[in-house]
C-alpha cells in the first residue's frame, strides 16, 4: 500500500505539556513520524507519496467555522499577548456552573476550545495540522480511486479533536475528515475502527447522532484513563445514530487474549454494519512499553491486529494516531500494516 507523508509535520513541535504538575517535554514529537517513515522504507511497504491540497471545505465539513478561525489565528494572538517564548496552553475551562460563551481574550479562547493543557499550540500548529488532514484526505482519495488500502502517515494525530475542540495532542480530526469526505463523494456507508489506546472522543462526538458513519473503539477504560469523560460501554450513539457507536473499554494491564476478544467483537459489529470503506484510527500506544499507557501488547502481537482487519475484506484507510515508544513505533505500526497486506 502507498504511504502518504509530508515533512510539514515538523512544524508541530511543542516545547511543553502539563503532566503530573510538571511542565514536561512533549511526547507527541516529530521523531515519531520519522521512525515510522524509516520503517515503511525499510520494509518496502510501498511508494511514499505527497499529499494533495483539498482546500478548506473538507475541514469545514467536520469542524466548526469559529473553531477553524481560532486555530488558524491562535498563535498570532498568543504571541501578541505573551510573546513567542512559550507555547500557548489553556489554564481555565468553561466547566459546570460557568457560561458557555466564547471570550475575546486569547487565554479565554484557548480554554473555550481546548479540553486539556497537554496540547500546545505553536507557531507551526496550523500548518502541521492542516497538512496532517491533507495526508488523511489523500489516503482516502487513493482508496476511493480503487486502491485496496492506503496509509496516512501524519501528525499531529486527530481522534481527540471534536467539531470545536482540541486536546490529547489533536487539533483536526484526520480520520473524521477522511470519513466525511468519503461520504461526500457518495460512499454510502463508512465505518471507523479506533484501536488507539485512548478513546477517540472527538470522532465519537462528531458522528454520535449519525447512522451513515459507524464508530467502534477499543481503549483503556475512561474510568481509569484519559480522556476520562467519554468512551464507556453504554455510549451507543444518539438519535438517528443510536446503535451506530460501539465502545470496548478494557482495564489497565490488558494483554493480547482480552484485547483479541474485544477486537473480534468490534470487527463483528463492523461486519454486521457492512461498510463500503473502513477507516482505521491506528494508534500503537497499546504497546507494553509505551511511556504514557498501560496495556501490554508486544511487538509480535501487532501483526495479529493487521490480520484480523484484513479479514474484514474492506477498502481500508489507515490514519496514524498515537504511539509514544519512539524506538518501537515504526516496528509496531508496520506490524499492523504489513500483516494487513499479507
Ligand atoms: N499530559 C493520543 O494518543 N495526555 N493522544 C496524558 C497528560 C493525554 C494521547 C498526559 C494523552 C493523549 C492521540
Ligand atoms: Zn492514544
Amino acid at each position: 500500500m502507498k504511504t502518504v507523508y509530508s515533512e510539514n509535520h515538523h512544524r508541530q513541535h511543542g516545547r511543553g505539556e502539563l503532566t503530573d504538575g510538571y511542565l514536561m517535554p512533549v511526547v507527541e514529537k516529530p521523531e515519531r513520524a520519522e521512525m515510522i517513515l524509516a520503517r515503511v522504507k525499510a520494509e518496502g511497504l510501498g511508494e511514499v507519496v505527497a499529499p494533495h491540497d483539498f482546500g478548506r471545505e473538507p475541514l469545514a465539513a467536520v469542524h466548526d467555522a469559529g473553531y477553524l478561525d481560532f486555530l488558524e489565528n491562535a498563535w498570532d494572538a498568543w504571541e501578541a499577548e505573551h510573546g513567542g517564548e512559550r507555547d500557548a496552553l489553556p489554564l481555565i475551562w468553561p466547566v459546570r456552573t460557568l457560561r458557555q460563551a466564547r471570550p475575546e481574550n486569547i487565554d479565554g479562547k484557548i480554554g473555550y476550545y481546548a479540553m486539556d493543557a497537554g496540547t500546545p499550540i505553536t507557531a507551526g500548529t496550523w500548518q502541521a495540522a492542516t497538512t496532517s488532514a491533507k495526508v488523511s484526505l489523500t489516503a482516502a482519495s487513493l482508496v476511493h480511486a480503487g486502491a485496496p488500502s492506503a496509509f496516512a502517515l501524519g501528525r499531529p494525530p486527530g481522534h481527540h479533536a471534536a467539531a470545536d475542540l482540541l486536546g490529547g495532542y489533536c487539533f483536526l480530526n484526520n480520520a473524521a475528515i477522511a470519513a466525511q469526505w468519503l461520504r461526500d463523494q457518495g460512499v454510502p456507508r463508512v465505518a471507523i475502527l479506533d484501536v488507539d489506546y485512548h478513546h477517540g472522543n472527538g470522532t465519537q462526538a462528531i458522528f454520535d447522532d449519525r447512522a451513515d458513519v459507524f464508530f467502534a473503539s477499543i481503549h483503556a477504560d475512561p474510568r481509569q484513563e484519559f480522556p476520562y469523560f467519554l468512551g464507556h460501554a453504554d455510549e451507543t450513539g444518539s438519535g438517528a445514530g443510536e446503535g451506530h457507536t460501539a465502545n470496548f473499554p478494557l482495564p489497565w494491564g490488558t494483554e493480547w487474549p482480552a484485547y483479541a476478544e474485544a477486537l473480534d467483537a468490534a470487527c463483528r459489529r463492523i461486519e454486521d454494519y457492512g461498510p463500503d470503506v473502513l477507516v482505521v484510527s491506528l494508534g500503537v500506544d497499546t504497546f507494553e512499553r509505551d511511556p504514557i499507557s498501560r496495556f501490554r501488547l508486544s511487538s509480535g502481537e501487532f501483526p495479529r491486529i493487521g490480520a484480523r482487519l484484513a479479514g474484514l475484506k474492506r477498502p481500508t484507510v489507515f490514519v496514524m494516531e498515537g504511539g509514544y515508544a519512539v524506538e518501537e513505533i515504526g516496528v509496531n505500526a508496520l506490524g499492523v500494516l504489513a500483516a494487513f497486506e499479507g
